[in-house]
C-alpha cells in the first residue's frame, strides 16, 4: 500500500484528531512543521510560538513512542520549504505519498492554502467541537439573527451539561447577573499554575529569541504547560482555586493580578491539549459536589459551551472575507500605544503591559477596555483584528475573529453581538481599581483631565446615531443624550474631536 502523509497542525495536537484517526499507523507517514509562513503571517507574541512549538515537539515525540512514523521539521532546518504546502510536498517526494489527510485547520488562509496545495489533500471536519458544523448550519437556518443565548440552551439540551430532566440546574439557564462584582486587593487568589520549562521548551524557547527578536512581548518568564498532562494539571489547579469564585469575579478587573480566578486554559483549549467537553464535565462535577456554586459552574461552563462553540459556527457559517469586514467604517490607524506606546490611559496601559508580559488578558479586560477604546476611537477594525490575532496565546483566527471583528468591533453590522459593546470610563472605574491610579479623572465628563472613554462614548453615539437609533437596547442611551444640554453636547464633540486629532498626530495621550 501506497503511504500518505498525515498532516497535524500546530493547533491539533489532539491524539484523536481527524486525520489521525482516519490514518494507517503501519503505513501512513505524520507530516508536523515548524514553518515560516505560519510564524509570520501576523507578528505572534513570542510566547505564542514558543507554546505552538514546544508543544508541537512533544506531541511528535508521543506519537512516535506510540509507533507512529513522524517526520518532523524544526524551524532552522536547512531543508525547511517554509510552508505548510511546501513541506507536504518535500514529504511527498521523500516518501512517495500521492495523498495527504488533513483536519480542516480554523483559519481560511490555510484552508485555502491547502486546497491549491500541489497534490491531492483530503480536508475532514475537524470534529474536536461540541457542535458539528452540520449542527450548527441546521440551528442558524432561517433564523433573522443568531444570539448565542439561545445556541447555548441547545448545547445544553444536547449534553445534558446542568439539566436537571429538560429544566436548568439552578432554574435559570444563565446566572450572568450574580457574576458582576468588582474585585478589591484583599480578595485572596492562589494566583495560576505555573510550569517550569524543561528541556524540550528550554531549547524553543532560546531558538524563538534567536529567530522572532523583534516581536512584541515578553518571552521570559515562560509559565505555559506545553503537554497534555500539564494542561490537565492547569485545569486541576483552576478547579480547586479559581472555579470557586470565577462566577462572582468574572469581570473584575485589578492592577497587578492580571488573572483573578480566571482558568488560563484558552491556549490550551484551542491547540487541543485540553478536551472543550470533558473540560465542562469536570466543572460539572465539581458543582454536582458542592465544590463551586451554581453561578460559577454556569458561567464558565455558558464560555465554553456557549461563546466557544457558537463564534466556531459564526466564522464558518460567515466564510472568508468575515475577518476583513468593516461595517462601521472605521478607518483610524490602531494608536501606537496598542504595542506599548506610551499613554495616560492607565486602563489601556495596564491591559497592553500585561499582554506584552503574559500573552494574556482576560476577557472583559479585552472587551471592555482595549476592544471599547478602539471602537470608540474608529479603529480600522482590520488593524484590530490583526492585533488581537498577534499578541494573545490563545488566538486562531476561528475564535479571535468573531470575538474582536464580532462582538467587540461591531464590524460584522451585528452578527455576533446585538448591539455594540461601548461604554464610558464608568463601566471601567465600577469594575477595576484602574481610574484611581489614572491621569485623566473618571467623573470629569468634559474639560481639562476628562476620561477620554466619557467623550468618545458621546461622540460614537452621534456619530453612528443612523444605524443605532432604532435599536431598543440603544435607545435609552441616545435620550440621555438628547437630554444633555446642547452646548455641553457641542463641547463633548469638540473634545473628543480634539482628542482624536492629539492621538492620531501621536501626541502621547
Ligand atoms: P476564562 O475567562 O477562564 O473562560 C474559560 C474559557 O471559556 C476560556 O478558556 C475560553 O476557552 C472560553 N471562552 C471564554 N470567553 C470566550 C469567548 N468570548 N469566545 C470563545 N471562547 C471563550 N479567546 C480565544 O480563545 N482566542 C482568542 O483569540 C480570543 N480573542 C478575543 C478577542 C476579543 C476582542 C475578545 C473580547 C475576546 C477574545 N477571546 C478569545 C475570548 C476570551 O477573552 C478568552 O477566551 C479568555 O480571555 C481566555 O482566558 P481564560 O482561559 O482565562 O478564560
Ligand atoms: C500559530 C502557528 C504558528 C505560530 N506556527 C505554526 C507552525 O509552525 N506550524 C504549524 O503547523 N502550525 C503553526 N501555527 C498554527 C497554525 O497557524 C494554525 O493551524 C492555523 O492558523 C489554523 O488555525
Ligand atoms: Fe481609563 Fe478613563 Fe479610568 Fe483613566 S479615568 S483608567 S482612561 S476609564
Amino acid at each position: 500500500m501506497v503511504s500518505r502523509l498525515i498532516l497535524v497542525l500546530g493547533d491539533q495536537l489532539t491524539p484523536s484528531v481527524a486525520a489521525l484517526t482516519a490514518a494507517d499507523k503501519g503505513a501512513d507517514t505524520v507530516v508536523m512543521a515548524e514553518v515560516r509562513d505560519e510564524a509570520t503571517y501576523v507578528g505572534h507574541h513570542p510566547k505564542k510560538i514558543a507554546l505552538i512549538f514546544a508543544a508541537m515537539r512533544k506531541f511528535a515525540a508521543r506519537l512516535r513512542k506510540a509507533g507512529w512514523q513522524v517526520a518532523y521539521t524544526e524551524y532552522d532546518d536547512p531543508c525547511n520549504a517554509g510552508s505548510i504546502p511546501g513541506e507536504l510536498l518535500r514529504r511527498a517526494d521523500e516518501t512517495g505519498a500521492k495523498e495527504v489527510i488533513a483536519t480542516r485547520p480554523g483559519e481560511w488562509r490555510l484552508i485555502k492554502a491547502l486546497e491549491n496545495a500541489a497534490l491531492p489533500v483530503r480536508l475532514l471536519e475537524d470534529d474536536r467541537f461540541i457542535a458539528s458544523h452540520g449542527e450548527f448550519e441546521a440551528w442558524a437556518e432561517g433564523r433573522k439573527e443568531l444570539r448565542m443565548e439561545y445556541f447555548y440552551r441547545e448545547m445544553r439540551r444536547k449534553t445534558g451539561l446542568l439539566m436537571e430532566g429538560d429544566k436548568p440546574a439552578g432554574g435559570k439557564w444563565n446566572f450572568d447577573h450574580d457574576n458582576r462584582k468588582p474585585a478589591k486587593s484583599d480578595l485572596f487568589r492562589q494566583g495560576p499554575a505555573a510550569f517550569a520549562p524543561d528541556d524540550v521548551t528550554g531549547t524553543v524557547l532560546d531558538l524563538i529569541e534567536r529567530a522572532f527578536p523583534n516581536n512584541f512581548g515578553a518571552l521570559r518568564p515562560f509559565g505555559y504547560a506545553t503537554d497534555e498532562a500539564g494542561a490537565q494539571a492547569a485545569l486541576d489547579h483552576f478547579i480547586e482555586h479559581g472555579l470557586p469564585q470565577f462566577g462572582d469575579y468574572q469581570d473584575a478587573m485589578l492592577t497587578g493580578d492580571p488573572h483573578l480566578c480566571h482558568a488560563l486554559i484558552s491556549a490550551y483549549l484551542n491547540i487541543g491539549l485540553l478536551d472543550p467537553l470533558e473540560t465542562c464535565q469536570r466543572v460539572e462535577a465539581a458543582w454536582a459536589a458542592g465544590d463551586a456554586p451554581i453561578n460559577a459552574a454556569e458561567g464558565f461552563i455558558r464560555q465554553i459551551l456557549g461563546w466557544r462553540e457558537f463564534v466556531r459556527g459564526v466564522y464558518f457559517l460567515e466564510g472568508p472575507d468575515y475577518a476583513r469586514r468593516n461595517r462601521l467604517n472605521h478607518h483610524r490607524k490602531l494608536p501606537d500605544m496598542y504595542w506599548g506606546g506610551e499613554t495616560k490611559m492607565n486602563c489601556i496601559a495596564q491591559a497592553v503591559g500585561q499582554t506584552r508580559d503574559l500573552a494574556y488578558a482576560h476577557h472583559i479586560q479585552r472587551l471592555m477596555v482595549t476592544g471599547n477604546f478602539a471602537l470608540l476611537a474608529g479603529i480600522n477594525p482590520n488593524e484590530v483584528h490583526e492585533w488581537y490575532l498577534s499578541v494573545y496565546i490563545d488566538a486562531f483566527e476561528w475564535v479571535e475573529a468573531p470575538n474582536a471583528v464580532g462582538m467587540s468591533q461591531f464590524a460584522d453590522g451585528g452578527v455576533v453581538g446585538s448591539k455594540p459593546y461601548v461604554s464610558s470610563g464608568n463601566y471601567i472605574d465600577r469594575m477595576s481599581d484602574y481610574c484611581a491610579g489614572c491621569a485623566y479623572s473618571v467623573k470629569a465628563k468634559v474639560g481639562e483631565g476628562a476620561c477620554p472613554f466619557n467623550l468618545l462614548y458621546w461622540h460614537f453615539l452621534d456619530r453612528h446615531r443612523d444605524r443605532f437609533e432604532k435599536n431598543p437596547r440603544m435607545a435609552q442611551m441616545y435620550r440621555t443624550w438628547d437630554r444633555m444640554d446642547a452646548a455641553k453636547r457641542e463641547t463633548v464633540l469638540e473634545e473628543a474631536d480634539a482628542f482624536l486629532y492629539r492621538m492620531s498626530a501621536g501626541e502621547v495621550v
